[in-house]
């Protein structure tokens, strides 16, 4: 069956474009069990899907059904693209993270454009419906499906199929993404090319730890890693045959396990590829790490790690985030990959409940000292089905009143807590505070950005990004409709004004 694997424009993600890899993993599924998948993704396609859809009719060689990826802030984008689809007479199915969380919503009434959704990895499930409908099969519900049924009532299987053996998958088909439209993974940092031609690799799926702010549900509270041999045999595809000229390692958490950690960068280096520069996109956990891990990463041709840092201040981190890390750790793990060579990369969270001016400003000392290449602050954002959402629901409030507004890079805050000390203008002044702090504010760091080639060069990129992140977008409001009292500097030359005075 012809299928088009589809993912809505990121409309939050303005300026990094990342290959969507779990539609890569679908389309290698189908590949694998004789379908003609085709990846459609917003983000990067100049033209519509439906020029898509009604090319291959015209050619005779039509699109049957078509499966949309999508994460919370996206499902309103995904839900129109199958409406569209659906008008060509598509048969549509929804799945990822929003669905996995929220399966149900995408079949209500309102929804009749929706066929089916999927809960949890899909791999041989949805295979399993395609190739059902190929055959004319009637279609039964298979584990994380949801469908109506006959009386248009939904019905589901609530499981969410995780699956064991990764080694068993083939390799996501990384040969179908028109790869030379993306960007690099870290577009707002210089050092790494922003043209290059960027690949993303999964070496295991899920997490053991619980962080509160973390959707929990959609990454599984069992890790899964693949073989050392199957990891670097898809690393040897895409720097051998692909071409990559860099990789992002986007797993939860790879270095879960020390030992196998190593031996992956101990064979990258002795199969000869550390030739191709890579980054820990989503971080690496602080407490799974030493100085020799750096060491190999750096060998084995890492150029930055990130960690998951989130907050400066102790009890909010034991008791509120439940990292399951310490601050000791987290100074250790900066001090050895910096020791090692590795440009560093912190990621904090400002807003979480029973924040305060204290544990925030703790924060902003916080990375002060460690005094990574790049920090991104975050606010804090209620995804449904995380802890915090609970935590909110049962003593706060939600502004947030639409799936959009989870974007992570909306500037404003989502909720509020009824403790009689949360203050949701705060976190946002405090959060911009960090940008300005860290940023801006120190002397000797604007210099030895400004010393860089690559920043006149990179100039309108940078003043754009600077742009998003210290004064925000068209948005000066919070969610609950409170003006921001920040002054807006609109021009690039505003910015280095503001950064050399
Ligand atoms: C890499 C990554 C990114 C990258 C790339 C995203 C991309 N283009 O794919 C970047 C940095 C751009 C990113 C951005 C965001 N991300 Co992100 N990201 C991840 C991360 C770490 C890995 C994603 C991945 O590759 N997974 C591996 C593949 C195999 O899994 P998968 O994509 O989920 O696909 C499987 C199933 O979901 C299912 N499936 C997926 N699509 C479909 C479609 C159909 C039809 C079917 C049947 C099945 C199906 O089958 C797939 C194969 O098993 C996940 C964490 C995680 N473990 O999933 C967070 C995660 C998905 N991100 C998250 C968030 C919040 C965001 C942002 C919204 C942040 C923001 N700015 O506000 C944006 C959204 C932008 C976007 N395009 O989605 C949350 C999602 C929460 C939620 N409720 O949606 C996650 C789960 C992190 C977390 N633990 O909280 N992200
Ligand atoms: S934030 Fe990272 S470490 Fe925490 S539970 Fe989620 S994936 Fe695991």
């Amino acid at each position: 069956m012809r299928i088009i694997l589809a993912s809505p424009e990121a409309k939050v993600w303005s300026e990094r474009k990342h290959i969507p890899l779990g539609l890569g993993y679908l389309a290698a599924a189908l590949r694998e069990g004789g379908h003609e998948p085709f990846i459609y993704d917003a983000a990067i396609e100049d033209a519509p899907v439906e020029r898509y859809i009604e090319e291959a009719e015209q050619q005779g060689k039509p699109y049957k059904l078509i499966g949309i990826t999508a994460a919370t802030p996206l499902i309103g984008d995904a839900w129109q693209m199958a409406q569209t689809a659906k008008r060509y007479g598509l048969t549509t199915v929804l799945g990822g993270p929003h669905l996995t969380i929220m399966p149900r919503e995408s079949l209500e009434p309102r929804h009749a454009y929706v066929d089916y959704v999927f809960k949890g990895e899909a791999e041989h499930t949805f295979l399993e419906l395609v190739d059902t409908l190929q055959a004319g099969r009637p279609v039964q519900l298979l584990p994380g499906m949801h469908m109506r049924g006959r009386d248009g009532e939904i019905i589901s299987d609530y499981s969410s199929p995780m699956i064991e053996n990764l080694d068993s998958l083939p390799f996501p088909a990384h040969d179908l993404f028109k790869i030379d439209k993306y960007t690099n993974l870290q577009p707002l940092t210089d050092g790494l090319d922003r043209h290059a031609r960027s690949f993303t690799i999964l070496t295991s799926r899920g997490c053991p730890y619980k962080c509160t702010f973390c959707s929990k549900p959609v990454t599984g509270d069992t890790w899964r890693g693949r073989s050392v041999d199957n990891v670097v045999a898809e690393w040897r595809w895409l720097v051998q045959d692909l071409h990559a000229s860099e990789i992002g390692v986007t797993d939860d958490i790879w270095n879960l396990k020390m030992d196998r950690a190593k031996e992956l960068m101990r064979r990258l280096i002795a199969e000869g590829l550390n030739t191709v520069p890579w980054t820990t996109v989503h971080g690496m956990k602080v407490n799974h790490t030493d100085l020799e891990l750096f060491q190999l990463m750096k060998a084995a041709g890492c150029k930055r790690v990130g960690f998951g840092v989130e907050n400066g201040d102790p009890w909010m981190l034991r008791n509120v985030i439940r990292k399951g890390q310490t601050l000791e750790q987290v100074r250790d793990a900066f001090k050895n990959a910096k020791a090692a060579g590795l440009q560093t990369m912190g990621f904090f969270i400002f807003g979480m409940p029973n924040e305060t001016e204290e544990t925030m400003e703790a924060t902003i000392q916080l990375a002060l000292e460690l005094d990574p290449d790049l920090a991104n602050f975050m606010l804090a954002a209620p995804f449904p089905g995380t802890k915090m959402y609970d935590m909110i629901r049962e003593g706060g409030e939600i502004f947030a009143n639409d799936w959009p507004d989870y974007a992570i890079h909306e500037q404003k805050s989502r909720f509020t807590m009824n403790d009689g000390i949360y203050d949701s203008d705060l976190v946002v002044r405090k959060w911009r505070d960090a940008y300005r702090r860290f940023y801006l504010y120190r002397p000797k760091r604007v210099w030895e950005k400004m010393s860089k080639k690559s920043f006149w060069l990179d100039l309108p990129h940078t003043a754009s990004n600077a742009r998003r992140f210290f004064i925000g977008q068209n948005d000066q409001h919070g969610s609950n409709g409170r003006v921001n009292p920040e002054e807006p500097v609109t021009s690039a030359k505003g910015i280095l004004d503001r950064a050399l005075s």
